[in-house]
């Protein structure tokens, strides 16, 4: 199952810009709230250093992209409509749009650094919104969402007439969340951090539910704070501001400045690989004077300051460092590092952090052969490895099966 990144925030914060520079995709874009409406989908990539490049081999890449050695592993993205506060509420049809982001597996939070556009996403005075605002308001949309889904459906009559069975109330919890991607082991580490594990949900208060519901999020659904639109004055200004009211991971982000960039590279007037802190300039004729300015801006304003220009950081971030995912590469020849056609280092997949051998074959490669699975080899020491290994960063590994 590959993860599914959902990118939200209030109408305007630039949502469908983030998507459209991370996928280059065509979604629309406008200053006007609620450009959109129903989601738009793209696929982005994370990027890593390729083994080909430590290995000194020249691959043949299948299910990803390699870039002058830089891996370019592929990810989904969710662009929903702006939410406005109260959407759980129903508020700017907020129900809809919440339930649009059910798959997802992590929240990227794109926050209008400039403040000038109000809650609804309305153009006010540069500053005179306070991005902290917005960042609490969102985050209390998002918990709030999930204790709604918990309350649905009779939760107070369900409570009374709860036998202290514990399974039992697991079991219908997670019927009632499991169209919002959570699970149990996600239901039951919510209950023991909130420590609600070992009381009876009959004595539950209002308190309660609320913690419950907050934790669950934060545990299925984190949300990444984007500073957006970094690329304006006032927003730097306000970004110092910000990281002295909160004290969470921000990552500054241009998605305009990226889009511009991944363009122009697209029609090879300059070279720029995503993630970096440099772009040449190959065709400096095709630009205008206007042109060529903003992208001297680009460089002293965004890359000069921030190393780049966070798109690129945001993705790499969610995928590693919040979703826990490291890269292992499958192969079927131990000498040649390929697969069966010959393709060097051809897939590259990623898995969540502690994962055993036997899942990986089982969840990423084929259930058939995970019933046929006798052992894995590692590639480049050659060692055998067990059913119950648990995989590496950079793995390369052979599954060795009856069949
Ligand atoms: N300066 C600047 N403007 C940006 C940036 N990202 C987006 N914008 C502008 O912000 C406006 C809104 O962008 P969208 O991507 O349509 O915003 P959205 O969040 O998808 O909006 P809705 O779909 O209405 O919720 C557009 O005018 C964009 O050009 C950025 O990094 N810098
Ligand atoms: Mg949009």
């Amino acid at each position: 199952m590959k993860l599914i990144i959902g990118i939200i925030g209030k109408p305007s914060s630039g949502k469908s810009t983030f998507l459209n520079a991370s996928c280059l995709t065509n979604a629309k874009v406008s200053e006007l709230p609620f450009t959109t409406i129903t989601p738009n989908k793209g696929i982005a990539y994370v990027k890593t250093n390729c083994m080909c490049q430590k290995l000194n081999l020249e691959d043949n890449p299948q299910n990803s992209l390699c870039i002058e050695g830089n891996r370019f592993i592929p990810i989904n993205l969710l662009d929903v409509a702006g939410l406005v506060p109260d959407a759980h509420k129903g508020k700017g049809l907020g129900n809809k749009f919440l339930n649009d982001l059910s798959t997802a597996d992590i929240l990227l939070h794109i926050l209008d650094i400039t403040g000038s556009l109000d809650k609804s996403g309305n153009l006010v005075m540069e500053g005179e919104n306070d991005p902290y605002e917005d960042v609490i308001f969102l985050e209390e949309e998002i918990n709030l969402w999930f204790k709604e889904i918990i309350e649905r459906e009779d939760w107070n009559k369900f409570i009374k007439s709860f036998s202290r069975e514990k399974r039992e109330f697991i079991d219908e919890l997670h019927k009632r969340l499991s169209g919002i991607k959570v699970n149990k082991k996600e239901i039951l580490l919510a209950l023991k951090e909130t420590n609600l594990e070992e009381t009876n949900p009959n004595e539950w208060n209002e308190k309660d539910l609320y913690h419950f519901s907050k934790k669950l999020r934060e545990i299925s659904k984190p949300i990444i704070i984007i500073a957006n639109k970094i690329d304006k004055e006032i927003g730097r200004e306000n970004l110092k501001k910000l990281k002295e009211k909160y004290s969470g991971p921000i990552i500054p982000c241009s998605a305009l400045a990226e889009y511009y960039l991944r363009k122009y590279h697209e029609d090879k007037l300059i070279k720029y690989l995503p993630g970096s802190s440099s772009f040449e300039i190959l065709q400096p004729d095709k630009f205008s004077v206007g042109e060529l300015e903003a992208l001297n801006n680009i460089k002293s304003k965004i890359l000069d300051r921030y190393k780049d220009t966070g798109v690129q950081k945001t993705l790499n971030y969610s995928i590693f460092e919040i979703a826990n995912q490291i890269c292992v590469y499958p192969v079927s020849d131990l000498n040649s590092f390929s697969d069966n056609n010959g393709n060097v280092l051809p897939d590259v997949m990623l898995v969540k952090k502690g994962t055993l051998l036997r899942d990986f074959v089982r969840e990423k490669i084929h259930t058939d052969l995970a019933n046929h699975f006798m052992f894995g080899i590692n590639a480049i020491t050659k060692k055998r490895l067990g059913e119950n290994y648990e995989l590496q960063h950079n793995d390369i590994i052979k599954v060795v099966t009856s069949k």
